[in-house]
Formats: C-alpha cells, sequence, structure tokens
C-alpha cells in the first residue's frame, strides 16, 4: 500500500514546487512516486501528475461558464470535484507507486476550511497511512509574532485536515541563516520564544498575557519544523526522515525487507 504525502500551505508557499522537488527526491532514491494535482486552477505545474483534477474540472471554464470571479469558481470548483470524488478515487487507487504526493489548491481557506476539502482528502487516503505537511513561508515568520500567527494556523489546519502533521518553514534560501537558527531556537526554547513576544512591542494590543503564552506556545511547538528549500533541496533528507518517522515509523521501502513494488 503507498504511503500519502499531502502538500498544504497558504497561497504561493511553494506547495506545486515542493510537491516537484519531493517526488524527485523520492524517484533518485528509486521510490516509485506519483503525483495528484488537486487544484483545479493550477496554471503551470513543474511535475507531470499521475491524476489530475483538471481532467475533471477547471477552474477558469467555470469561471466564464458561470459568470464567477475567481474565489467563487474555486468554491464552484471544489464542489464539482466532491462531485466526481469517486471517479478520481478509483483513478489514485490504480496508481503503483509507493509514495503518493497530493498537491492542493492554492486558496488555503476554500480548501481546508470548508467541508469539501477534508473530505475529498479523506476519501483519497481511506485508511493508507498518511503524513501531510504544512508549509509556512519563512519570509512570513522571521519576527516572533509573524511566526506564532502562522503556528496558529498550522494548527488550525490540522483540526480540519486530522492527519499526522509536520510544519515546514519552506523558502528558507530567502532569508538570513542566523534568523533559520533564531526561529528554530524558539520552537525549541520555548522561554526565548515567549521572551521576544513579550518584549517584542506591539503586544498591547493582544489580549494574551505572558500565561497564555506560557499555555499556548508549547502546544503549538510540539509539531515538528523543519526547515526546507524546495528550490535547492535543502533540508530534503531531514523533511524525508521526518515523513518516514510518521508514515513508517521511521522506516519505509527502504529499510523494509526488499519487496517487489507492486
Ligand atoms: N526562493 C524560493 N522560492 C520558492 C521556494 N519554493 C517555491 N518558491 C517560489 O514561490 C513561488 C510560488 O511557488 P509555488 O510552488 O507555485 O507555490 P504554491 O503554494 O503552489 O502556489 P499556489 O498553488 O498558487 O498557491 C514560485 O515563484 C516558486 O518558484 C523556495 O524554497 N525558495
Ligand atoms: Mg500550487
Amino acid at each position: 500500500m503507498p504511503y500519502f504525502i499531502v502538500v498544504l500551505g497558504t497561497a504561493g508557499s511553494g506547495k506545486t514546487t515542493l510537491t516537484a522537488t519531493i517526488s524527485d527526491y523520492l524517484s533518485h532514491l528509486g521510490l516509485d512516486t506519483a503525483i495528484v494535482n488537486l487544484d483545479p486552477a493550477a496554471e503551470n505545474l513543474q511535475y507531470g501528475p499521475d491524476v489530475d483534477v483538471r481532467d475533471y474540472v477547471n477552474a477558469r471554464e467555470v469561471m466564464e461558464k458561470y459568470s464567477l470571479g475567481p474565489n467563487g469558481s474555486l468554491i464552484v470548483s471544489a464542489d464539482l470535484v466532491a462531485a466526481k470524488l469517486s471517479e478520481i478515487s478509483e483513478e489514485v487507487g490504480s496508481l503503483k507507486a509507493n509514495y503518493i504526493v497530493i498537491d492542493t489548491p492554492g486558496q488555503l481557506e476554500l480548501f481546508a476550511f470548508r467541508e469539501v476539502g477534508p473530505l475529498i482528502i479523506r476519501s483519497l487516503i481511506g485508511d493508507q497511512k498518511a503524513a501531510s505537511l504544512f508549509l509556512i513561508d519563512s519570509v512570513l515568520a522571521e519576527d516572533p509574532f509573524s511566526l506564532l500567527s502562522s503556528l496558529l494556523l498550522a494548527s488550525s489546519i490540522n483540526l480540519r485536515i486530522k492527519l499526522p502533521q509536520i510544519n515546514v518553514l519552506n523558502k528558507v534560501d530567502l532569508i538570513e541563516d542566523s534568523d533559520v537558527e533564531r526561529i528554530m531556537g524558539y520552537m525549541e526554547n520555548t522561554d526565548d520564544f515567549i521572551e521576544s513576544l513579550c518584549s517584542g512591542g506591539g503586544e498591547a494590543a493582544i489580549l494574551w498575557d505572558r500565561a497564555d503564552l506560557e499555555a499556548l506556545i508549547p502546544r503549538l511547538t510540539v509539531y515538528e519544523l523543519i526547515p526546507v528549500s524546495a528550490t535547492n533541496w535543502m533540508g530534503v533528507d531531514e523533511l524525508y526522515a521526518a515523513i518516514q518517522r510518521v508514515v513508517a515509523g521511521g522506516e519505509d521501502y527502504l529499510t523494509e525487507e526488499p519487496s517487489p513494488i507492486l
């Protein structure tokens, strides 16, 4: 049975790029990998999808046909995808692969926070093993308040998608190494994180005090955060190790007894 990797994140956080990178990485390891594109509005993909939701529903056509704006079209498209779910699930079920990577739509809030998004994911995965990756754009996590806000969103996505989740600090090539170290330091030493939030200024308008942060932040930092660059492959080894820990307790097709690929 394949393992699933579901790639989620805010618009432009690098989902499509990371989907291609993970797939190339796994293929280089000799693993059979398939990709599912769930974004009906995708224009250019850096990979050739094995299953493409655009074969069933095209958001641009939906926009024209029903005279909708871009977001209205995405909402209707997601519902149309749900209506085709048994055919799409059948196509995904027939894929012969060790790993199946699922790229999700750009507008996270129209996918994850509506009923159909989690429903689609659940139908495709069934009771097979899966990890979800929630991408945080490094540039949007540089200051402690932005990092906290991104971690809150990450937890919120976990509540919606309900899969074992790894948070990915993507695009680390765009920020200084010292900033990556500082962010990772906050994850390991939550006292430093809380201190920088309390001393950073601007907190007057926030209704949380230090005690609230002391209760909240240890909850948000239990998720792993892996620094990665989807464009230059930094951190992809560590990300793969984290995925292996989630889906196969640290072992997978590479470390298990050799078994023919289906
Ligand atoms: N420097 C850098 N750029 C990246 C990285 N990952 C993605 N990008 C760039 O970020 C932009 C958006 O990347 P996509 O992969 O399309 O992001 P997405 O989340 O799939 O975007 P939507 O599906 O439109 O929401 C592109 O210009 C990518 O080249 C990265 O690790 N480093
Ligand atoms: Mg995309």
